[in-house]
């Protein structure tokens, strides 16, 4: 689209839009033959982005360094870009960059996109090159609780949802709980009142938790195999009286994208 057509979109005039081009680079619109700017919908998102950080009180100049679009360091807008990017920030061991990365991800997509199209991959990868031994244990942690503590941060567990609430837990020993977090948040954002118990925790008290709650699910990821299988007996002893579902998710129980399991359940009003 061009000039006018993002102006429009955005209610941010062109020249705003100019200027946040030449003195802050947090734009970088191709340019058709006849030199004119042509912007994406990326652009429109990052725009829209800047215009709820200035209405929360930001200057530019800080918004801009928020967005990640230091003096030389270009922005990055597509996600596979950002995972990309949070693979290098960890193997150069700068957790800084890594918070903004995951920061700019969570805020330039949607929950579902920033957790499967940046997180997720960026993760895997991260733990692929761990596995090899071309980055190190240190900064795998650094990165990882970067984004353990952003997640978390999402959660509300005052938000109570429309009277439907799901516990969420890892089993007894179980410490990823990355993909637990992310599919607390994704609930969350469909309507459910969570309740996160965290990692390694032992089913009958998670159990125990839902039933006082009065819980419709529970939720229990397992990524190590043997954690899982030793959770199993309790899984399987929980009683459809209690009144709740149980998912199993997690590496070790099939790795299916809690974005598609979401998606998969009943409307909240009626869980
Ligand atoms: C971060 C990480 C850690 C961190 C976790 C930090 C934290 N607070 O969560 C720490 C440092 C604690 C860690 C420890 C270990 N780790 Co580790 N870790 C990883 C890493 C790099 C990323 C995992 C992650 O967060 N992925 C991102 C999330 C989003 O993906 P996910 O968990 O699969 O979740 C997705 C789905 O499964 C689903 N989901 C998850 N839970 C649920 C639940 C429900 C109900 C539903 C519906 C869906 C759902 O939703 C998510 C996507 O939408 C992986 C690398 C990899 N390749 O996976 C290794 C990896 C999982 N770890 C591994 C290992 C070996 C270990 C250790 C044994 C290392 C050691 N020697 O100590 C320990 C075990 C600790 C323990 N007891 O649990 C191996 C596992 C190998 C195996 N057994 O198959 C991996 C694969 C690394 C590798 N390539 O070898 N690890």
């Amino acid at each position: 689209m061009n000039i006018q057509a993002i102006a429009k979109r955005t209610g941010v005039p062109a020249a705003t839009l100019r200027k946040w081009e030449q003195r802050y680079g947090v734009l970088a619109p191709e340019r058709t033959e006849g030199s004119h700017r042509r912007y994406s919908e990326a652009d429109v998102l990052r725009v829209e982005w800047l215009k709820a950080r200035l209405a929360e009180g930001y200057r530019i100049g800080e918004a801009a360094r928020l967005l990640g679009a230091g003096d030389d360091e270009a922005p990055a807008a597509a996600p596979e870009e950002l995972a990309r990017e949070l693979v290098d920030a960890t193997a150069a061991s700068d957790p800084a960059r890594a918070e903004r990365l995951v920061e700019q991800a969570l805020t330039l997509f949607p929950p579902e996109r920033a957790l499967d199209e940046v997180v997720a991959p960026a993760l895997f990868e991260i733990g692929e090159a761990w596995a090899r031994g071309d980055i190190g244990v240190g900064q795998e942690h650094a990165t990882s609780e970067v984004v353990r503590a952003r997640l978390r941060a999402l959660l509300d567990s005052r938000a109570t949802g429309a009277g439907a609430r799901a516990v969420l837990c890892c089993v007894a020993g179980e410490r990823h709980e990355i993909g637990l977090l992310g599919l607390g948040v994704l609930l969350q954002g469909a309507g459910w009142g969570v309740v996160y118990l965290g990692a390694d925790t032992p089913v009958p008290e998670a159990v125990a938790i839902a039933v006082a709650r009065s819980a419709s699910l529970l939720c229990v990821s397992a990524s190590e195999p043997a954690l899982a299988a030793a959770a199993e007996p309790d899984l399987d002893e929980i009683s459809t009286e209690n009144g709740f579902r149980v998912l199993r998710g997690g590496a070790a129980f099939g790795g299916e994208p809690a974005s598609a399991v979401v998606r998969s359940l009943p409307p909240v009003a009626a869980a």
